[in-house]
C-alpha cells in the first residue's frame, strides 16, 4: 500500500514534469510546425522587396551603367534557391546528380521506412501492452532470434549506405588532372577574390551588389538590378568567378583572414577556405548557366553579405572572356597574339572585343 501511494505521488510528479515540458516545447512545436506560414512570410517579403527593387532600379536609372553589362542572365530557378523549395536544388554536376541520388533514392526512403516501423511498435506496445489490456505481463526477457535479427538488420542498413557514400566521398576528392585549369579563390572579410594563374594571374575581387532602399554594404558598388543580367539580391555579385564547362578544374580555396566556406548547392561544392592553407577540390560543371552561393562559416557581421556567383561558360567563350581581361592570357598568349594566330575572322570581331573589354574592366574598377 505505501508503495502504491509512493508511485502515484511518483507519477504525479512525473505528470507535472511532464507538462512543463510540453509548456516548455510547445512554442518550438508550433515555429517547428510553421515554416510553411514563415516561407509564406517570407515569399511574401520577397515579393514586396522585388517591387522595391524595380522601383529602385527605375529611380536609379540615371545612376546605371550606360551599356548593359555583357554577361549572361541568368536562368529563373536554376543555380539559385526557390521559394517554398523543399529538399537539395537541382544538380549541375555529375558528382552532385550521384549525391542527390543518395539523398533522394537511399537515405529518404529509409529513413522513412524506419519512422514509420518505429512509430508502428510505439503504437502497438501501448495499445496492446498496457495495464488494462494486458494485466499479466510475459516475464521473457531473451529471444535469440530477434535479437539476432535488432543486430543484423542496422548492420545491414549502415553497410548499405555505406557503400555509395563512401564511393561519393572517394569521388569528390579525386584531383583534377595535371592539365586541369586551376583557379584559386580567397576568402576575405567580405568579399571573395578570385585569381586564374593559368591565364595570367589576373584576379578579380567580387563583391555583392548593393541593396535598395538599404544601407550601402560595398562603397563603390551598384545597386542590385541595375542591369537585365542580374539575379537574386543579396546573391548577385559585381564579379562573377567565369568557369568552363564540362571540364574538371581544379579549386584551390583559401583565405586571406578568418575561416570562410566557399559554397554552391546546385553545383555539389562546398569547401572550408583557411587562412594559410590551401584546399583542393575538383569541380566539374555540366551545362553552361549561372549558380550561386553564399559563404558558408560564420565569418564577421558582414558574412551574410559575400555572396558567391560562378557563370559557367562554354571553353570558346571562356577564353574570350579571358581574352578581355586586363593581363588575361590563354596558352601562354594575350588577346594581340591570339589574334594574330587566327584567321581573318578573329580580326574583324577584335575591336568590338577591345569594347567590351573596356566596359568589363570599368566594373571591376568600380
Ligand atoms: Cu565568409
Amino acid at each position: 500500500m505505501i508503495f502504491g501511494k509512493h508511485a502515484r505521488a511518483a507519477s504525479r510528479s512525473l505528470l507535472a514534469l511532464g507538462m512543463g515540458l510540453a509548456l516548455f516545447a510547445a512554442p518550438q512545436a508550433a515555429t517547428a510546425a510553421n515554416p510553411a506560414a514563415a516561407s509564406a512570410a517570407l515569399a511574401e517579403q520577397a515579393q514586396v522587396d522585388d517591387a522595391a527593387v524595380a522601383a529602385e532600379a527605375q529611380a536609379s536609372e540615371a545612376s546605371a551603367p550606360a551599356a548593359p553589362i555583357d554577361r549572361m542572365k541568368p536562368t529563373e530557378g536554376k543555380g539559385m534557391p526557390v521559394a517554398k523549395g523543399l529538399g537539395l536544388q537541382d544538380q549541375y554536376s555529375k558528382l552532385g546528380g550521384y549525391g542527390a541520388w543518395i539523398h533522394d533514392a537511399v537515405l529518404m526512403p529509409i529513413i522513412t521506412v524506419i519512422s514509420l516501423f518505429v512509430l508502428f511498435l510505439l503504437i502497438w506496445v501501448v495499445a496492446r501492452y498496457n495495464r488494462r489490456a494486458n494485466p499479466v505481463a510475459s516475464k521473457t526477457s531473451h529471444n535469440t532470434l530477434i535479437e539476432v535479427i535488432w543486430i543484423l538488420v542496422p548492420v545491414l542498413i549502415l553497410a548499405g549506405i555505406a557503400v555509395p557514400s563512401i564511393d561519393l566521398l572517394a569521388k569528390q576528392f579525386k584531383p583534377a588532372g595535371a592539365d586541369a585549369l586551376t583557379v584559386k579563390v580567397t576568402g576575405n572579410q567580405w568579399n571573395w577574390s578570385y585569381t586564374y594563374p593559368d591565364n595570367g594571374e589576373f584576379e578579380l575581387v567580387s563583391n555583392m551588389l548593393n541593396l535598395p532602399n538599404y544601407p550601402t554594404i560595398n562603397n563603390g558598388v551598384r545597386v542590385v538590378k541595375t542591369d537585365p543580367s542580374d539575379g537574386p539580391a543579396q546573391l548577385e555579385v559585381d564579379n562573377r568567378l567565369v568557369l568552363p564547362v564540362g571540364e574538371p578544374i581544379r579549386m584551390q580555396i583559401t583565405a586571406s583572414d578568418v575561416i570562410h566556406s566557399f559554397a554552391v548547392p546546385s553545383l555539389w561544392f562546398k569547401l572550408d577556405a583557411v587562412p594559410g592553407r590551401i584546399n583542393e577540390k575538383t569541380l566539374q560543371i555540366d551545362e553552361p548557366g549561372v549558380y550561386y552561393g553564399q559563404c558558408s562559416e560564420l565569418c564577421g557581421p558582414k558574412h551574410g553579405y559575400m555572396p558567391i556567383a560562378i557563370e559557367a561558360l562554354p571553353r570558346d567563350e571562356y577564353n574570350a572572356w579571358v581574352l578581355k581581361q586586363a593581363g588575361g592570357v590563354i596558352d601562354g598568349q594575350d588577346e594581340a597574339g591570339q589574334a594574330a594566330d587566327d584567321a581573318a575572322g578573329a580580326e574583324a570581331d577584335a575591336p568590338a572585343e577591345g569594347e567590351a573589354a573596356q566596359t568589363e574592366s570599368q566594373a571591376n574598377d568600380a
